[in-house]
């Protein structure tokens, strides 16, 4: 018997205990014992853009820099992925994306049905959930709608109980909002494209031509999606039940579309200026949180999705490296393509102001929530996940943690080790950027990331040994349809 159900006995008298006050214990219990959660994902952050991680950007981050100082910031956390599908795929299934078929986006969801997610897995131990943002893992035949019906193979029929957002990236049409499963509007004006000047074609305030609901303003996405977040939060209050809010923002991607007081509020351009309103809409978050009481029992996790569309010529422009001192950018497969800022607080239980080294990726949510809650997964379940909860708490755990990482399937790191099987650049800069494209002798890449963090010594000619085992073990993941053990 823990402190919590000792003192309820002793409030209402052990003897009156019956079965209808046994079952109103089992609920006061799982207040107690289980928090909320939210996890607030930025789309296309750099790893340098927040103070907490690189003291020289020239972004002013006050509200990201707070959740680092009331909790954990991880230095090593990656995205399965270098762009935004792969690595929402990863977070909600606790897979690595090269298990699924991306093309199947074409015409349906990516996530299987069926198949466990982050939203699914709380749901079966009394959460309410809720995603508010962006999608960007398929609808059923999305672009072949017709709008007075149900939008199939959303959130709400991938664990979710209440969606508000849009289908995808904010640069991609149709651009309208989804409730649910039902179109808000249907789009049925024309919108042009749009872009910016000095910049290349997928920055500033890009996005293509397409269909547009009439109500359906792009600079108020935003602050759209934050009103709806703070809204669900307060209406919690109200609650019993815990709630796990996963809240997908749509930024810093393109369109960079800064409003009102934060034009001109960074020193980093419009990117700067768009990422010190997303900073604002963490603060709007953790505000609530706090004047609703619920802050204290709830663990909040920041991270992004991949990293920045930001060019070398970005950063001679404006003396910001988004991407801080890794290699690369969004797409790429070097580290500023998918090692992510990951801040994690929960009051009184993650010490405050720590630092952890730890290799983790977005896979691990799964088990890590999976132990939070007292829940074992299926075995179909989380293929790539490993529970982080003993790293957050500061506890004692045995290492490794976890087994090696897998992004897309391009590159596997284990430990300090990495090997890229072809090369680490992805598409955005090998299209777009003015610098030259070095020509590599070698077959792939292999760095030593504690030795190396920015990739510029490739060891691949001279560590046939590491390459050959580093091989193995992405041949033996992909054979055994998992990176976990069986027991977690
Ligand atoms: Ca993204």
């Amino acid at each position: 018997m823990n402190y919590n159900r000792r003192n309820f006995l002793k409030t209402i008298g052990a003897g009156t205990l019956s079965l209808s006050f046994a079952s109103i214990f089992s609920a006061c219990e799982k207040k107690v014992s289980k928090p909320n959660i939210i996890f607030i994902m930025a789309d296309d952050m750099g790893y340098g853009d927040a103070g907490c991680y690189n003291p020289q950007s020239k972004i002013s981050t006050p509200n990201i820099d707070h959740i680092a100082s009331k909790g954990i910031r991880f230095t090593n956390a990656h995205s399965p992925g270098a762009w935004c599908v792969p690595a929402r795929y990863g977070l909600l299934t606790g897979r690595f994306p090269f298990r699924t078929d991306l093309k199947r986006m074409k015409t349906t969801s990516l996530i299987e049905p069926g198949r466990m997610t982050l939203g699914s897995l709380l749901q079966r131990n009394g959460y309410k959930t809720a995603c508010i943002g962006k999608w960007h893992q398929g609808f059923e035949n999305l672009r072949n709608q017709d709008y007075s019906k149900p939008i199939q193979s959303g959130p709400v029929e991938r664990g979710f109980d209440y969606f508000y957002g849009i289908h995808a990236s904010l640069d991609i049409p149709p651009y309208y909002y989804i409730e649910n499963d039902r179109c808000v509007e249907a789009p049925t004006d024309d919108v042009e494209a749009s872009s910016s000047e000095d910049v290349t074609q997928i920055q500033g305030a890009f996005w293509r031509a397409g269909k547009i609901a009439p109500n359906f303003k792009h600079d108020e996405v935003l602050p759209t999606f934050t009103e709806k977040a703070v809204t669900y939060l307060e209406d919690q209050k109200k609650s019993n039940t815990p709630f796990f809010l996963y809240f997908s923002l749509a930024g810093p991607h393109t369109p960079w579309l800064p409003t009102g007081k934060f034009k001109d509020s960074s020193k980093a351009g419009e990117y700067g200026d768009f990422m010190t309103q997303i900073d604002d809409s963490v603060g709007k978050i953790v505000e609530i949180l706090k004047n609703t009481g619920q802050a204290d029992n709830t663990l909040l996790f920041f991270t992004s999705d991949n990293g920045p569309v930001w060019f070398e010529e970005d950063i001679q422009r404006y003396n910001h490296k988004s991407s801080h001192f890794l290699k690369g950018m969004k797409v790429d497969t070097w580290e500023g393509g998918h090692r992510v800022p990951f801040l994690v607080s929960w009051s009184g239980k993650i010490p405050q102001n720590s630092v952890s080294h730890e290799n983790i990726c977005f896979t691990d949510m799964m088990a890590t929530f999976a132990t939070l809650v007292g829940d074992k997964l299926p075995e179909n379940a989380g293929e790539d996940s490993f529970n982080i909860l003993p790293v957050l708490l500061g506890e004692k755990y045995e290492k490794p943690l976890r087994g090696a990482i897998v992004i897309e399937n391009k590159a596997i790191i284990q430990g300090d080790w990495k090997l890229i099987f072809d090369s680490g650049r992805g598409g955005l800069s090998r299209w777009l950027s003015k610098q030259p494209i070095e020509k590599s002798e070698q077959k792939g890449e292999l760095y030593n990331l504690k030795d190396d963090p920015s990739e510029n010594n490739n060891l691949y000619g001279e560590r046939s040994d590491l390459v050959q085992s580093l091989t193995a073990l992405f041949e033996k993941y992909k054979k055994d349809g998992r990176s976990a053990p069986l027991s977690r």
